[in-house]
């Protein structure tokens, strides 16, 4: 339609170059341009994630190990970013990660869950297989009360990790988590 009568129509009017992506744009995943405005390109645009353009990136080498049913553990969230795209996730994650190994030999339900006083927009990942962006299978995001859980039947065969990831990279929290399993 053309809204505003200047005999432009829809996405060719310009107050739509500012919403690119609600004007159908999507991205392209290797041609080194942001096409939908949103401020990541290629790879680094969410909509990529598991694109076979874009080779699956890694957890950082820092992990934690977190053991099942023991009392809460305290660990700062900080430092730079590994992964900024999963492929159980629409949003961009740029913020740096907090890694929990859990290993594997878990069966049966297990809960885990993360919070922090200041932990509001974080979200958490459950990762099984190997600790990378395309081996995402849940996704979940803390609200105003920095509160986060994650539920699962776990497969005894698969190594799993929760990733935690803060809503920016400037931030720098403690979050307590738990893990509880039968
Ligand atoms: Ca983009
Ligand atoms: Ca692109
Ligand atoms: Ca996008
Ligand atoms: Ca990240």
């Amino acid at each position: 339609m053309d809204n505003d009568g200047d005999g432009v129509t829809d996405c060719a009017e310009v107050w739509c170059k500012a919403n690119m992506s609600e004007c159908g744009f999507t991205e392209d995943c290797s041609d080194g341009l942001d096409n939908d405005g949103d401020g990541y390109e290629d790879c680094a645009d969410a909509e990529c994630a598991g694109d076979t353009a874009c080779p699956a990136q890694a957890c950082g080498p820092q992990q934690h190990v977190l053991a099942c049913n023991e009392p809460p553990t305290d660990v700062l969230l900080g430092g730079s970013s590994h992964i900024d795209a999963y492929s159980c996730s629409d949003v961009e994650l740029p913020g740096g990660e907090l890694v929990f190994s859990l290993g594997s030999g878990l069966s049966g339900p297990v809960a885990w869950e993360g919070t922090s006083e200041l932990g509001a927009g974080a979200r958490a990942l459950l990762i099984a297989g190997e600790c990378a962006s395309t081996a995402c299978q849940q996704e979940t995001a803390a609200g105003f009360d920095g509160q986060m859980s994650i539920a699962w039947e776990a497969d005894p065969a698969l190594e799993y990790w929760i990733v935690v990831e803060n809503a920016s990279p400037w931030e720098a929290f403690v979050w307590q988590t738990t893990l509880s399993c039968l």
